[in-house]
């Protein structure tokens, strides 16, 4: 039976607006330990992390709270790596998206010892892959991905051991629709594969997804990192940066269920929820019934 370990971050510092502290006890609330207990999945319940608190303060050479952010994601890092060594599936509930900084950054390392093949699947609105040098807004949860790749201020990369935690190969961005000018640049550079709206527009998600997963084998770890944002606002409200024209609830269903197929799911992040702007804790709830069906739950299956 697998493990599964509930680690909580509540964190704003790393977003534009405040809220998102609120996900880990919204996603609670909507049952997502009970609701995996259903799926022969044993459940640990770590509770919340602390840190700082927001000090909801400007950018400061172009980057908000790096102090506060380099604090939590040690904080994640840690958790996320005991978890992990005990061969637990660790699902960070955030919180906002600088978390997967430490998360994965964890993951990586532990892939590296294990000599384990990596792969990240991104689904989000946006890539986050701004550094503090391009970055419109400063908010960190535009950067992680940037701060895995290498690039960025020297307290948020290295963390893995390696300067790099991911190399371009190794990440596949799914629902993105809102890049920033420079952050254009920046991928096209790196040589990211991004399955935009367009993509998924043109080729659907099955064919998408068959894509993104071909070369997934046996010495696989799969580390999803949800943003809840990914989704259409018209599903999802309950986000900091809502963006309109996403995956429908059918499209992520199957996103979901097809990386559940691999059975190579070996962590994951659930980002983004802000409670503040939701409407009857839903997005929250829909955040639940995706991450049954991502850990198998199916239609059919019993
Ligand atoms: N790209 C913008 C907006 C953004 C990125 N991630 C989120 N929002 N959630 C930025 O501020 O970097
Ligand atoms: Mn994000
Ligand atoms: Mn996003």
């Amino acid at each position: 039976m697998k493990t599964v370990s509930l680690i909580g971050a509540p964190t704003d510092v790393g977003a534009s607006v405040r809220g998102a502290g609120m996900g880990p006890d919204a996603l609670r609330v909507a049952g997502i330990g009970d609701a995996l207990r259903g799926h022969r999945i044993e459940i640990i319940d770590r509770g919340n992390l602390s840190g700082p608190p927001n000090p909801w303060s400007s950018p400061q050479s172009g980057i908000r709270h790096l102090p506060e952010v380099v604090a939590w994601n040690r904080a994640v890092f840690d958790a996320v790596s005991t978890d992990l060594a005990m061969g637990h599936v660790p699902v960070l509930m955030g919180g906002d998206h600088c978390l997967a900084i430490g998360s994965i950054s964890a993951v990586a390392r532990q892939c590296r010892q294990q000599h384990k093949n990596l792969r990240v699947v991104w689904l989000d609105a946006h890539t986050d892959v701004n550094t503090e040098s391009i970055s419109p807004s400063g908010n960190i949860h535009g950067m992680p991905v940037a701060a895995l790749l290498g690039h960025g201020p020297a307290d948020l990369v290295g963390w893995s051991g390696e300067r790099a935690a991911l190399t371009p190969d190794n990440i596949d961005f799914i629902g993105i629709r809102s890049v920033d000018a420079e952050e254009k640049q920046a991928i096209r550079q790196l040589g990211l594969q991004v399955f935009d709206m367009r993509h998924i527009d043109e080729h659907g998600m099955r064919y998408t997804m068959t894509e993104v997963l071909q070369d997934v084998d046996e010495d696989t770890h799969l580390h999803v990192s949800f943003d809840l944002d990914c989704l259409d606002p018209m599903e999802a409200p309950g986000v900091g940066t809502g963006v309109r024209g996403g995956p429908t609830y059918r499209e992520m269903q199957l996103c979901m269920e097809m990386i559940a197929d691999t059975g190579r799911l070996g962590s994951l992040d659930v980002v983004e929820i802000n409670p503040a702007l939701d409407v009857r804790n839903r997005t929250a709830e829909l955040a639940v019934e995706f991450i049954q069906s991502l850990f198998g739950a199916s239609t059919l299956a019993r």
